[in-house]
């Protein structure tokens, strides 16, 4: 029987889903050309199983156009579904989660309108851990582990000392972000990293499919 791998599907799998997994993130400026969808078929194609539309530059009307697509070819494929920051375009799509940071909409204010999506939250030191645990958080990101370029506003280079913390502390999923390269993943494995978001060193690869099967081989 073929599983049907819905929201409630996902929430009740989710940390064995993040467990040692790529979670892949758009970022169409440092994809050498290929555009976000492209890259969507690559990732799908390489079996990552978890990808969130990360999108800061376009309007609300072409990120929804393209998250329909992404929301077409992801349920088709099994692939876990987040969109960073816009709730609105998640429900509007049926995505199967948002993402939110410390300075957005706050956690309950999207749980009210977004009861059953899976909802992750990004933490850079251990009180914001701590909270997104006791508030429900389903899952929280990790970073940034390693000094990145990609997101311009980041919050301080969090370091491993901080994701080791979260790997032993906290108990709900979690997902290191920021610099994480071929180079330097087995650090973050080392230090407790559940799961792996990547936009650079992913959607910026001549060889998608190669750079994803190489990262495989050094984080199951
Ligand atoms: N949040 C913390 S670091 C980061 C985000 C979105 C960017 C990660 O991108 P890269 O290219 O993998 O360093
Ligand atoms: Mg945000």
């Amino acid at each position: 029987m073929r599983v049907i791998k819905d929201k409630k599907y996902f929430r009740e799998n989710l940390r064995h889903i993040f467990e040692n997994s790529i979670y892949s993130i758009n970022g169409e400026e440092f994809s050498k050309g290929r555009s976000n969808i492209e890259i969507v078929k690559s990732i799908i194609e390489s079996e990552v199983k978890i990808f969130q539309y990360r999108e800061k530059k376009k309007g609300k009307r072409e990120k929804y156009l393209e998250c329909m697509e992404i929301r077409k070819l992801t349920k088709d494929n099994g692939v876990l579904f987040i969109v960073n920051d816009d709730i609105d375009i998640a429900l509007a799509v049926e995505a199967d989660g948002v993402h939110i940071g410390q300075n957005d909409i706050p956690y309950k204010a999207v749980k009210s309108i977004a009861q059953d999506m899976i909802i992750g939250l990004s933490t850079n030191n251990e009180d914001q851990a701590l909270e997104a645990e006791k508030i429900g958080v389903d899952y929280i990101g990790v970073g940034p582990i390693f000094p990145t370029t990609t997101k311009l506003d980041a919050a301080p280079t969090a370091g491993l000392k901080y994701l080791k913390w979260v790997s032993e502390n906290i108990n709900i999923p979690h997902v290191a972000i920021g610099g994480i390269k071929e180079s330097n993943i087995l650090l973050a494995k080392e230090n407790g990293a559940m799961s792996y978001a990547i936009i650079s060193e992913i959607v910026g690869a001549e060889n998608i499919k190669e750079k994803v099967k190489k990262i495989q081989d050094i984080i199951k």
